[in-house]
C-alpha cells in the first residue's frame, strides 16, 4: 500500500486528482522527473560546497512543490512572467535553465548566462527563460515585479507576473507597498509566499503576529489563500485559478506552507535553532516521495521506470559538475565588464 500524503489518489471510483484537474499522466510524470532532477542538482551543489568548489549556495529541497506545482501552472497559461528569488533552484532550473548553467553560476565561471560569474548564483535576468531576480535583497524583488506588471498593462500585454518570496520577505516595507500598489491598480500579479516558517534563524512567531500571511491580502483589497506547499496537485489548482484571476480581476496572494530541509544557505548551521525532530517531521512529507508513491499508486510509473528518472537525473547533474569544473573563471581583466562606473 503507497503511503498517503500530500499527493494521496482520489477514493475508488473518482477520477484520479491529476485527471481532475485535467492534467494528463505525461503531465505529472514530468513533474516529477523536475522534482527529481532539482532535487538531485541541489544535493550535489551542496556536496561541492562542502568541497571548497562553490561559495555559496540556498537550497530549494523541500519547497519544490510549491515551485514546480505553480511553474506547471505557469506554463499551462502559457502567458506568464516570473519573479523568483535566491530560493528558487528547482523553478530555475524548470522553466528552461540547464543543469550546466545553474553549475556555471553557482561555481563562478565564466560561462554563466546571469553575470559571468560575478554575482550571487543564479542571480540576474534571464530573459531567454522569463524570469528577472535581480538581487536577493531581501523584498526588493516585490516591488520590482509590480512595476513590470504595470509595464505590461501599459504595453496592453495580458501577461501575468508570478512574484515568489519568503515569509521574512513578508514582514519588510517593500512587500507593503507592492501589494497597496498592486491591489490599487489591479495589477495582474499573483504573489506567492513560500512560507517556511523561518527567516534564516527567525521563528514566524518573532516575524508576525498572525499566523497565516495570506489574511493580509484583504487589507490589501484583493483574495489571499493559504495553499499546502508540500502537495504539488494543490498548489496546481491554486495557481492556475490565481493566474486566471489576476488576469480578470486583479492580484491574489497564495501562502505556501512548505518546509525547508536544509540550513538557511551552505554558511548557516540551523542545529542552533531547531531541533532535528523538527526537519524530519517535515522529511516525512517530502513532495518527492509522496508524488512517487502516487504515481506507483495509479499506475503511472513502474519502479523501473523510476529508476531510470532518477540514473538519467544522476546523469545529467555528473556532466553539469564535469563540464563546470573544467570550465575556465572569468579572465581576471574583464572584471569591470559591465560594470557601472558613473
Ligand atoms: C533587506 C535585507 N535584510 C536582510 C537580509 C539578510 N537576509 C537574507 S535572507 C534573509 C531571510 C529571509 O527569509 P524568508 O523571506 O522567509 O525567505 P527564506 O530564506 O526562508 O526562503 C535575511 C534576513 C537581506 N538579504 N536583505
Ligand atoms: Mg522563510
Amino acid at each position: 500500500m503507497a503511503r498517503t500524503g500530500g499527493s494521496a489518489p482520489a477514493s475508488e471510483g473518482a477520477p484520479a486528482r491529476h485527471e481532475a484537474l485535467a492534467l494528463s499522466g505525461q503531465d505529472v510524470v514530468g513533474l516529477y522527473r523536475q522534482m527529481v532532477l532539482a532535487r538531485t542538482l541541489d544535493e550535489r551543489i551542496w556536496t561541492l560546497n562542502r568541497q571548497g568548489k562553490v561559495p555559496i549556495a540556498a537550497s530549494s529541497q523541500g519547497h519544490e512543490a510549491a515551485e514546480l506545482g505553480s511553474l506547471l501552472a505557469a506554463v499551462k497559461d502559457g502567458g506568464c512572467f516570473l519573479f523568483p528569488y535566491y530560493r528558487c533552484l528547482a523553478l530555475k532550473v524548470s522553466a528552461g535553465l540547464t543543469p550546466l548553467q545553474a553549475m556555471l553560476s553557482f561555481m563562478g565561471k565564466e560561462g554563466d548566462p546571469y553575470s559571468g560569474g560575478r554575482q550571487f548564483p543564479l542571480q540576474g535576468a534571464n530573459i531567454p527563460n522569463g524570469l528577472i531576480q535581480l538581487s536577493n535583497v531581501v523584498g526588493a524583488g516585490l516591488t520590482q515585479s509590480v512595476g513590470y506588471a504595470l509595464a505590461c498593462r501599459l504595453r496592453g500585454e495580458e501577461t501575468v507576473v508570478l512574484s515568489y518570496f519568503g515569509d521574512g520577505a513578508s514582514s519588510q516595507g517593500e512587500c507593503h507597498e507592492a501589494m497597496n500598489f498592486a491591489g490599487v491598480h489591479r495589477l495582474p500579479v499573483v504573489f506567492i509566499c513560500e512560507n517556511n516558517r523561518y527567516a534564516i534563524s527567525v521563528p514566524l512567531r518573532l516575524q508576525m503576529a498572525v499566523d497565516d500571511v495570506a489574511d493580509r491580502a484583504a487589507s490589501y483589497g484583493f483574495p489571499g489563500r493559504v495553499v499546502d506547499g508540500m502537495d504539488p496537485f494543490d498548489v496546481y489548482e491554486a495557481t492556475l485559478d490565481a493566474i486566471s484571476h489576476a488576469r480578470s480581476t486583479g492580484p491574489v496572494l497564495l501562502e505556501m506552507k512548505v518546509e525547508r530541509y536544509m540550513p538557511h544557505t551552505t554558511d548557516d548551521d540551523d542545529r542552533r535553532y531547531r531541533s532535528p525532530e523538527e526537519v524530519e517531521e517535515g522529511r516525512s512529507r517530502d513532495p518527492i516521495d509522496s508524488l512517487h508513491s502516487y504515481l506507483l499508486e495509479v499506475e503511472l510509473l513502474t519502479p523501473a521506470q523510476d529508476g531510470e528518472i532518477r540514473d538519467q537525473a544522476r546523469r545529467e547533474v555528473n556532466a553539469a559538475t564535469d563540464d563546470a569544473e573544467a570550465a575556465p573563471f572569468p579572465d581576471p581583466s574583464t572584471v569591470l565588464d559591465h560594470v557601472y562606473r558613473g
